[in-house]
């Protein structure tokens, strides 16, 4: 029997399938490359979307939240988990909905990780405009509040007749799965074309099975990247986020550094690349970096920066091993990437480059005298990594004491997650990872909540591990909402939630450029007389449909963690902390820039130490 040559089906309708028949091959496996589609619906996108959705929500499910940035946060969450190679796609209806989701594109965008993103838009037609939710520009009627979406997406269009999904949806998932264009594909969906009809080719909605592609290398860059490693002496290699990308990379490294002796250091996205208790890990780098990775980044001869954006954070906003002049070798599947900072470099794979340099190189090794540092640094570092972490009975801990706490729950299966505040410096420093999955920070964009609905799509991602989402009182009050998702869904999540009164790390960072205590903690702010909020994060988790507890010092934390972890439903532990203390060792200068004129001496103090900071920089 042959089959017809076309199907006829609306817009959404071929949309849905399509995403539907597509699959990927990871290590041999065949996967759906989309789990499904977290939706929140208006009128810009029930009727047609929803139409869609609920025909294929076997094949393709639809998960309902509470908030557009949020789920998309999970949806982003649940690719950074699956290392890029599952994702999710996400839609909204026209307007505040569409326009919610566009933080959330910005931090798909800056962390490089794929999401699908269908807002709906206005009519094509514009028969009824302006309608409900549109905004109008009286000079140009094309433009909708989804034009927003162009300087957050890797891959923008606006499908405007059906068939034009047949080129511009392939685009987009290649986008989605390319290792250097990676980042969110939005098309947005005028709500009229969504539930237009069309004859598709049959062929469209034929299963497709993904591969992700892993560029080779240039033979010349390569000759030169070895000659450039032959002649180091004092190499340091630092990991970055597309090491975990890259299938074998994570593998690959940890055998390259023994072999060759270089001391690894982790940035952000790249941390757990290497497990924590390897003996060439020498922890973080940058401004949260250990006291390790710095000292040898000041003497370093070589740099190799392996899969990473090389973001202030990283570089000491350029003036930590830049200044000393040694040769930066970026090895990277991006050339944009690769070239930073006047760098040598090495385009492709992470896991390509160390399979051919491991080749070329040998039986070279770093300095015997280099590898010596190495060790004692990273044996001084866990020394203090054990002392700020310890519980020393305070009854307002430090932030890093209580992830001290969080680690040791954690254990060999446990997922760390966090995105903004202090935390996510102190889990950068201290945390002890087991190895890729389990720490998971978004520190491209540090968008405050990401937190919780980041930890749903973690879980979805890794149902099998224990999520800890460890979040600050600021962060947790700009979006908690999904908790109730992570409730409705039974994606159980174990929250930490530290109270300190307000933004701390603000807080700590205008001590340091301003020299006043404003608008940061509560007891900094315009109150009613007696107005700073006593929030009760107990009883609201608990409202939401998690259990949940307040608990006092390292202790009460300790055990309630072991209550969080039998109980089979979101469980949220809160309890107060401490917003002056962090870890003072480790870390290198971040350029803030002070005010260069003030009536105040404390600035202008401030200013001096600013500029002499500036000299270094490179
Ligand atoms: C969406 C968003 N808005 C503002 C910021 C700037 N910011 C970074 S951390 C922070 C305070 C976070 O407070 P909290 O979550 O309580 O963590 P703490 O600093 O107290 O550890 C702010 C306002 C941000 N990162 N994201
Ligand atoms: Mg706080």
């Amino acid at each position: 029997m042959s089959r017809p040559h076309t199907i006829r089906l609306t817009m959404a309708q071929a949309l849905v399938r399509h995403l539907a028949a597509q699959s990927i091959d990871i290590d041999g496996r065949r996967e759906r490359l989309f789990e499904g589609c977290f939706a929140i619906f208006g009128h810009g996108n029930v009727a047609g979307m929803g139409e869609a959705l609920y025909a294929e929500r076997e094949a393709f499910p639809t998960y309902r939240a509470h908030n557009e940035q949020g789920m998309t946060h999970a949806a982003i969450a649940f690719a950074k988990q699956h290392r890029r190679r599952r994702m999710m796609a996400c839609t909204t209806s026209i307007g505040p909905g569409a326009l919610n989701m566009v933080t959330a594109a910005g931090l798909a965008h800056a962390n490089r990780l794929p999401v699908l993103l269908l807002p709906g838009d206005t009519f094509a037609t514009r028969k009824p405009d302006p309608v409900l939710q549109q905004v109008e520009h009286y000079g140009a009627p094309s433009t909708t509040v989804n034009d927003a979406f162009v300087p957050v997406s890797r891959y923008f269009d606006r499908i405007t007749r059906p068939e034009q999904l047949l080129s511009s949806l392939p685009a987009a998932i290649d986008t989605l799965l390319d290792p250097v264009d990676c980042g969110p594909a939005t098309l947005a969906l005028p709500q009229d074309v969504q539930a237009e009809a069309y004859d598709f080719p049959a062929a469209f909605f034929d299963e497709r099975v993904h591969r992700i592609r892993r560029p080779g290398l240039d033979e010349a860059e390569l000759a030169a990247a070895l000659d450039t490693l032959k002649r180091a002496e004092r190499p340091l290699l630092i990991a970055g986020g597309g090491v975990l990308y890259s299938a074998d990379a994570c593998d690959r490294l940890a055998a390259f550094a023994e072999r060759h002796g270089i001391p690894v250091a982790e940035t952000q996205a790249g941390k757990g690349s290497l497990r924590a208790d390897h003996p060439n890990n020498v922890g973080a780098i940058g401004v949260t970096g250990s006291t390790a990775a710095n000292a040898l980044a000041e003497q370093a001869d070589v740099v190799i920066a392996l899969g990473t954006r090389l973001q202030d954070f990283t570089t000491g906003s350029r003036a930590l091993y830049m200044d000393h002049g040694p040769t930066l070798l970026g090895i990277n599947v991006a050339r944009f990437d690769a070239a930073k900072h006047g760098g040598q470099s090495l385009v492709g794979d992470a896991g390509v480059a160390l399979e051919a340099l491991e080749a070329g190189l040998a039986d070279w090794q770093a300095d015997a005298g280099w590898q010596d540092k190495l060790a004692d640094e990273r044996r001084d570092w866990l020394a203090i990594v054990e002392r700020v972490t310890a519980d020393d009975g305070a009854a307002r801990p430090a932030d890093s004491q209580v992830l001290g706490a969080v680690n040791r729950a954690a254990g060999e299966n446990g997922t760390v997650v966090c995105a903004a505040g202090g935390l996510p410096g102190e889990l950068h420093k201290l945390y002890q990872t087991t190895g890729p999955g389990s720490y998971h920070v978004e520190y491209g964009f540090s968008c405050m909540g990401y937190e919780i609905a980041g930890g749903v799509g973690v879980k979805m991602a890794a149902p099998e591990r224990d999520v800890y989402v460890t979040v600050g009182d600021g962060s947790y009050l700009m979006l908690n909402s999904e908790l109730a998702t992570s409730v409705m869904l039974g994606h159980k999540l174990i929250v930490v939630l530290l109270d300190n009164r307000g933004y701390g790390c603000i807080h700590r960072l205008q001590g340091a450029t301003v020299g006043v205590e404003f608008n940061n903690l509560f007891e900094g702010c315009n109150t009613a007389p007696d107005g700073a909020p006593e929030i009760d994060f107990a009883a609201h988790a608990k409202a939401l449909g998690c259990e949940a507890e307040w608990v006092d010092g390292i202790g009460g934390l300790e055990a309630a963690l072991d209550r969080a972890k039998a109980a089979d439903k979101t469980y949220l532990i809160a309890l107060k902390t401490d917003a002056d203390k962090a870890t003072a060792e480790g870390g290198t200068w971040w350029d803030v820039p002070v005010a260069e004129v003030s009536s105040r001496e404390a600035v202008t103090e401030r200013r001096a130490g600013y500029d002499n900071n500036k000299q270094r920089q490179r």
